[in-house]
C-alpha cells in the first residue's frame, strides 16, 4: 500500500474541465508522486468516475478528495475527507461527514479515509463562498489552527488552501512551526517551478491544479522539486 506521508508532489485534477488524453498521459507519467481527484462546483458521479477510469491506466496512486456524497465511490486508493475548520456552516466541520457514514458506514474500510483538516484562505475563490469560511485570518489564528490540527484533533494531514492565488508564505511558516506530526499540505497558484521550489521548502506536499488547464509544460515543471529536495 500506498503511504502519503512520502507524497512531496501531488497534480489534482478536477473532474468538471476537460483535459486531453495526451496531457492526461503526461501528467500522469510525470515525476508526481500521486493524483487526487477534487473540485468544488459541478463535481457529479459521472465525470468522477470517467477521469478514475482513465487515470487508473497508470500506476501511481489515486486520491479522491471528497466534495459530496453523490460524487464518492469505490475504486480509488484513498480518499481525503476535509473538514473545513475556518468555516462557520458545521455542515462542512462534520454535517456532511456525519449523513455520510449514517448511510454507508457499514461499508467503509477505514484505512482508506484520510481526514484533513482544511483551512480556506482565499476569499475570492469558490470553496471559500462554497463553505461561508473566514478567511480574514492573521497569523497568530493560523498558529492556533495548526495547534489545534496537530495536538487536538491530530489530523493526519492540515491542508492550506489558496486554491487560485498564491499564497503568503508567512501563513505558510506559521503553520509549519506548529506542526510535528500533522503532514502539512500547501494547494493555490503553484504556476511555475520557482513557485514551487518556494513553497516546497516549507510545506511537506504540495498541490499543483490549475495550471495543468492552463500551461501544461509550466505544470510539468513544478515536478523538479523532487530532484531539489
Ligand atoms: C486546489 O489546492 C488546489 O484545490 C490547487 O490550487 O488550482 O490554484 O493550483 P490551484
Amino acid at each position: 500500500m500506498y503511504d502519503i506521508k512520502n507524497w512531496r508532489h501531488v497534480f489534482k485534477l478536477d473532474p468538471a474541465k476537460e483535459i486531453s488524453d495526451d496531457d492526461l498521459e503526461r501528467i500522469c507519467m510525470s515525476n508526481t508522486d500521486a493524483i487526487m481527484i477534487g473540485g468544488t462546483d459541478n463535481v457529479t458521479e459521472d465525470n468522477v468516475l470517467n477521469l478514475m477510469s482513465r487515470v487508473r491506466r497508470y500506476p501511481l496512486p489515486l486520491a479522491l478528495e471528497i466534495s459530496n456524497i453523490e460524487s464518492t465511490m469505490p475504486g480509488f486508493d484513498f480518499y481525503f475527507v476535509p473538514t473545513v475548520l475556518n468555516s462557520q456552516d458545521t455542515e462542512f466541520h462534520n454535517g456532511l461527514l456525519h449523513r455520510a457514514l449514517k448511510e454507508y458506514g457499514h461499508m467503509i474500510n477505514f484505512d482508506e479515509f484520510i481526514f484533513e483538516g482544511y483551512l480556506v484562505m482565499n476569499p475570492d475563490s469558490k470553496v471559500s463562498a462554497h463553505t461561508k469560511a473566514n478567511t480574514n485570518l492573521d497569523v497568530d489564528d493560523i498558529v492556533a489552527f495548526s495547534q489545534m490540527a496537530n495536538a487536538f484533533y491530530r489530523f493526519p494531514v492540515l491542508y492550506l488552501e489558496y486554491s487560485g492565488t498564491f499564497g503568503d508564505l508567512k501563513m505558510v511558516e506559521a503553520a509549519r512551526s506548529e506542526l510535528t506530526e500533522t503532514q502539512l499540505f500547501y494547494g493555490g497558484g503553484i504556476d511555475s517551478l520557482s513557485r514551487a521550489t518556494e513553497v516546497a521548502a516549507i510545506a511537506d506536499t504540495i498541490v499543483v491544479g490549475n495550471i495543468i488547464y492552463e500551461d501544461i509544460k509550466k505544470a510539468l515543471q513544478t515536478t523538479k522539486i523532487k530532484e531539489r529536495t
